[in-house]
This record gives structure tokens, sequence and C-alpha cells, in this order.
């Protein structure tokens, strides 16, 4: 585990681990455009959660590449699931990096709104969607980076790295960024 702490007393932590298991107020889910579920990541989160997840997620109706929903957490720790939608990797020009972006911006945003103080991120868009690691990890530490120091609701950000590989990613990133 790393740790990063900023003068206005907000931290950034790196941890190796499964999201499903972390005590946060809020993990964010990397979704597809349905919200309906799927694999990797998204499959863990409902399987953890349980199936009323789902039902909620029904309600919402969906989601636009780039942005998020929030919902409850159920049966896991986390007391709400934030779903956002990666871009699926197509070389990278056609605005995967503004889209990325964008899904860390809005998952932090909707996160500030709902008063959440603590939040997990897993490494969106770096499976199915095969968006490459090191440049996804730049891209989030530079969006979370961003966002801590000039908003004041959210206290603390953890990306939960799934292999050894995307905690590398990370601790490069951070070095570099910060
Ligand atoms: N905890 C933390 N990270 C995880 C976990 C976990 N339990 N499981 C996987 N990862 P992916 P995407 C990491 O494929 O690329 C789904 O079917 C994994 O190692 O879950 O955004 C959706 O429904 C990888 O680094 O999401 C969409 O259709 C990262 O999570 C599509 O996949 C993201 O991998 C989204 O693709």
């Amino acid at each position: 585990m790393s740790k990063l702490n900023f003068k206005n007393k907000k931290q950034i932590l790196v941890v190796k681990g499964d999201i499903t298991q972390q005590k946060v107020d809020a993990i964010v889910n990397a979704a597809n455009t349905s919200l309906l579920g799927g694999g990797g990541v998204d499959g863990a989160i409902h399987r953890a959660a349980g199936p009323q997840l789902l039902e909620e997620c029904r309600q919402i109706g969906g989601c636009a590449t780039g942005d998020a929903k929030i919902t409850r957490g159920y049966n896991l720790p986390a007391k709400c699931v934030i779903h956002t939608v990666g871009p699926v990797w197509k070389g990278g020009k056609q605005g995967e990096d503004y889209l990325l972006a964008s899904c860390y911006r809005r998952s932090l945003e909707i996160a500030a709104e709902n008063q959440i103080k603590s939040i997990a991120f897993p490494a969106i868009s770096t499976g199915v969607y095969r968006y490459p690691i090191a440049a996804a990890t730049k891209i989030s530490v530079t969006e979370v980076k961003k966002y801590l120091e000039n908003e004041n609701t959210i206290e603390s950000a953890i990306f939960v790295c799934f292999s050894p590989e995307i905690y590398d990613c990370y601790q490069k990133s951070i070095e570099e960024i910060l």
C-alpha cells in the first residue's frame, strides 16, 4: 500500500486487492452503457451487492460513456456504488483520453453531491475495454489530484489494483504526476 497526503489533509491511497471488499462510502464500477451488469469488476460488484443492485440499475435506464450514475451498495461494505462507463480503446484517436478523464471527473462530482468522503476506483477501461494501463493510470491520477486539490467534500481516494502490473503503473504515475 502507498499513501500520499496533500497539504489540505486529503489523501490518495494505492492498494492491492478486490474493490468489493473496500470499506468506503462509495466504490466505482466500470460498467457498460446498459448498467445491467457484465464480467470483470462489474460482475464482481453485482455478485457481492446482491440482486437488488440490478433492480435499482434497471430503473436508471443506462448511462452514456464518460458519465456516471449512483446507486445504493446493498450487501457491499460500501454504502454506494457509482457506475461509470469507460471508453473502449480504439487506438487512441477516438477521444478515449477525454472520455476516460470524464469518467473520473463525473464519478467525483456525483460523489461530492452525495456527501461522500471516501471513494475507491478500479482501473476503469483497462480490462475488457483494453485501454493501455500506463496511459489509463496517468489520466486517473491527474484527474483525482485535480479534484482533491480544488474541492472539499471528498477526503480520500483509493486506487484498488487487481494485478501487480496495475499497482506498478499507479506507483509510476503518482511519482511522475504528484
Ligand atoms: N476489484 C478491483 N479491480 C478489478 C476487479 C475487482 N474485483 N475485477 C477486475 N478488476 P473490466 P472495463 C480490474 O474488464 O475494461 C464489463 O463486462 C481489472 O483487472 O472489469 O472498463 C462491463 O460490463 C481491470 O484492470 O472493465 C463492461 O462491459 C479493471 O478492473 C466492460 O467489462 C477493469 O476491467 C468494461 O470493461
